[in-house]
């Protein structure tokens, strides 16, 4: 596949106004003020080809940039790791990607190396075309840990700010979309209900890696959590 450097971002002003978090139109959903869309990892190196390919991850493309026209507040995450990064299988001697191991934080899942730092494999996909996000949260800065949700790292207590951004705008519902469903999706999602915002997955609009029965796991563990799970046609 062709890596593009990434897109720049437009940067526009809007008030978030104090209404429900999202009304029902002739039967629809339809994304409010109070509403926002978080795409997460949208990146080359997840797309076919890629060092971390999800199969089909870059289908969702077309969707996400259709829905993202629906929501006022679109923030977008970019998995930007160190190339020492300990979630990468390279950093421990005798593993592989996908094997689990015990880190001090918890059980980790090792990875391929993937998203480094400034390569083009961690860029934004050129065709995720959302001129109207004005915020980019760029995660697993710090070598020791990897990172997840895009509200709190996989210590369970440092957190990346996106809370507050929200909070500040007045939002109470998050959707989330992108790659992978079963790892930075979902923990998203789970982060938002702990941090008391609504959060509903757009299942056509994600993909998972499904590794050792991941995928089912973490729908049921969103469930739980008190995720809602639709489908792009439910919203207006
Ligand atoms: C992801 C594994 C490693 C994801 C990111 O996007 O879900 N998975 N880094
Ligand atoms: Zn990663």
């Amino acid at each position: 596949m062709a890596f593009l450097s990434r897109r720049g971002f437009t940067t526009a002003t809007c008030a978030a106004v104090a209404s429900p978090a999202s009304s029902f139109a002739a039967g629809k959903l339809a994304p409010d003020a109070t509403s926002a869309l978080i795409v997460v990892y949208m990146q080359n190196f997840f797309a076919p080809g890629g060092s971390l390919a999800v199969a089909d991850g870059d289908a969702v493309i077309p969707l996400i940039t259709a829905i993202a026209t629906k929501f006022r507040t679109v923030v977008l995450t970019q998995d930007w790791h160190t190339a020492d990064h300990v979630s990468f299988a390279s950093q421990h001697s005798g593993r592989k990607p996908f094997e689990s191991m015990t880190l001090p934080y918890g059980k980790q899942v090792l990875w391929p190396d993937h998203c480094v730092q400034s390569t083009e494999g961690a860029a934004i996909h050129k065709d995720v075309k959302i001129a109207h996000a004005q915020l980019v949260i760029r995660k697993d800065f710090n070598p020791k840990v990897d990172s997840y949700s895009a509200f709190i790292e996989a210590d369970g207590k440092t957190k990346t700010g996106l809370d507050g951004y929200l909070k500040a705008r007045g939002i109470k519902t998050v959707y989330v979309v992108g790659l992978a469903t079963d790892f930075c999706v979902g923990w998203t999602a789970m982060d938002a209900r702990k941090l008391g915002l609504a959060a509903t997955v757009i299942e056509d609009a994600c993909r998972g890696i499904d590794t050792n029965g991941s995928l089912a796991k973490a729908w049921a563990a969103m469930a739980k959590a008190g995720v809602k799970r639709i489908r792009s046609q439910a919203l207006a």
